[in-house]
């Protein structure tokens, strides 16, 4: 590989300190949270950034997000507030619904929920009564806390018809899923994922849901940005509600947002004393069934990376990081690792160790040793722990936001491989990698650090 020059080294530096320098009042009010910044934007700028659910915001959304919108307060929808003072606001967020209305082709947009759980949190509001069956992936099996894992409110309050892969294949079998929902009739069925590395197909469960009267329900915020950038099918013509945040492969700031059809297709059956029709239940469920103000900045922010998003350019990055993961997914096996289903279709890939000593945990804390950021996490059929796992797993999102591609993802395959060849005794190795991964990274200054071009 090219190795990096004492130029390149202080060229990076420099990149760093200059986008420091947006932090003036901060550092002279709070040098120490400063500091803190500083440094983590150092790390960011020399390590891989692998967990599939993290990237890169840019510059104009950092900037919105961080905006005097803040100030704030607009408790109530575009154009029917509860406080005075929103004209300019309301436009603000009028904006962010109709770019994500536009963006995903839906009827109805609600930009407020304040994260991915919230907006799920508020689906389970309007859509069923506490202690109602409904059918979601556990978390070991590659679904989210709010699909109905056993500490979550989703667990608690509401009753999980458990369904996941294959443990043996890794894959969905869609006449499985179906003979479920025929025996238990959930009233609702989620579709959504944070480590099924296979793309979903919404038709069948749309089919599935319909023959057992369920709501469907899209959760798609590891794939966002696949979905607009067409390299996944459009769940929105499919689900009844489709939730997602809009970090992670959309790269805005750190929020939820729900998308649903105006009209309910199961003519409120579950709430045949609320007359109201489905978009107007999933509103009033997030304000003011859970929340209060919205976060303007925030939502601010969600408009800029909706528009950023529905650029040709966007949509050139999404197709871009799944030729990442399948680059790097090949390399792996071919150096005769296990992966969780024989691959991937996504933006992330699920090394399995199950038949190793080592487990997840292990194995994250001696890529993390050499630079290369993931997580450790359940595989299918796990018999380890939560805490400890058999599986790691590594996405594509912000290494390509970088600009890396298809030799990037041949390095990083050979680094994984040397520090997983040097497990008994990783230290030594992950040294080494970890100044190689620095190298790389000063070729790639990540966005919000480089100048805006
Ligand atoms: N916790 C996120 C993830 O890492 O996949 C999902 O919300």
């Amino acid at each position: 590989m090219k190795r990096a020059s004492p130029v390149e080294l202080s060229d990076l530096n420099r990149l760093i300190e200059g986008s420091l320098s947006r932090y003036s009042a901060l550092r002279e009010t709070d040098p120490l949270l400063y500091e803190l910044i500083a440094e983590q934007t150092r790390a960011e700028a020399t390590t891989l950034k692998m967990i599939p659910s993290e990237n890169f915001a840019s510059y104009a959304v950092l900037e919105a997000s961080g905006s005097i919108l803040t100030n704030k307060y607009a408790e109530g929808y575009p154009f029917a507030r509860y406080y005075e003072g929103n004209e300019i606001v309301d436009q603000v967020e009028q904006l962010a619904i109709d770019r994500a209305k536009a963006l995903f082709g839906a009827e109805h947009a609600n930009v407020q929920p304040y994260s991915g759980s919230p907006a799920n949190q508020a689906v389970y509001r309007a859509l069923l009564r506490p202690g109602v069956k409904f059918m979601g992936m556990p978390v070991p099996e590659g679904g989210h806390l709010t699909h109905g894992w056993k500490v979550n409110f989703s667990g608690t309050d509401y009753y999980q018809i458990p369904y996941g892969p294959d443990p043996q294949t890794g894959w969905l079998d869609y006449d499985q899923i179906r003979d479920l929902a025929r025996k238990e009739r959930p009233q609702m069925i989620w579709v959504g994922a944070t480590a099924y590395p296979r793309i979903l197909d919404y038709e069948k469960f749309a089919e599935i849901a319909r023959e057992v009267d369920a709501y469907l329900v899209g959760d798609i915020a590891h794939i966002n940005g696949l979905i607009v950038a067409g390299v996944h099918p459009d769940p929105v013509p499919y689900c009844d509600v489709v939730t997602s945040t809009s970090h992670k492969l959309l790269r805005g700031p750190r929020a939820g947002f729900i998308l649903c059809r105006i009209e309910d297709r199961l003519k409120s059956l579950y709430h045949p004393d609320e007359p109201l029709n489905l978009a107007k239940r999933i509103d009033r469920a997030v304000f003011p069934g859970l929340q209060g103000g919205p976060h303007l900045q925030t939502i601010a922010a969600m408009a800029v990376a909706f528009h950023e998003a529905s650029t040709e350019e966007f949509r050139d990055y999404a197709r871009q990081v799944v030729r990442n993961c399948r680059r790097l997914a090949d390399r792996l096996l071919e150096r005769g690792y296990k992966l969780s289903s024989g691959g991937t279709d996504n933006h992330l890939l699920l090394m399995d160790f199950r038949d190793s000593p080592y487990s997840g945990k292990y194995v994250a804390r001696a890529l993390a040793q050499a630079g290369i950021i993931c997580n450790f996490n359940m595989v299918p059929g796990d018999p380890r722990r939560p805490m400890v796992t058999s599986g790691i797993r590594l996405g594509t999102p912000a290494v390509t936001s970088m600009g890396m591609k298809e030799p990037e993802m041949d390095l990083i395959a050979g680094w994984i491989d040397r520090v997983c060849r040097h497990l008994d005794d990783p230290t030594p190795v992950a040294q080494q990698v970890r100044q190689e991964v620095a190298e790389l990274c000063l070729q790639f200054p990540p966005p919000g650090i480089k100048p805006r071009q």
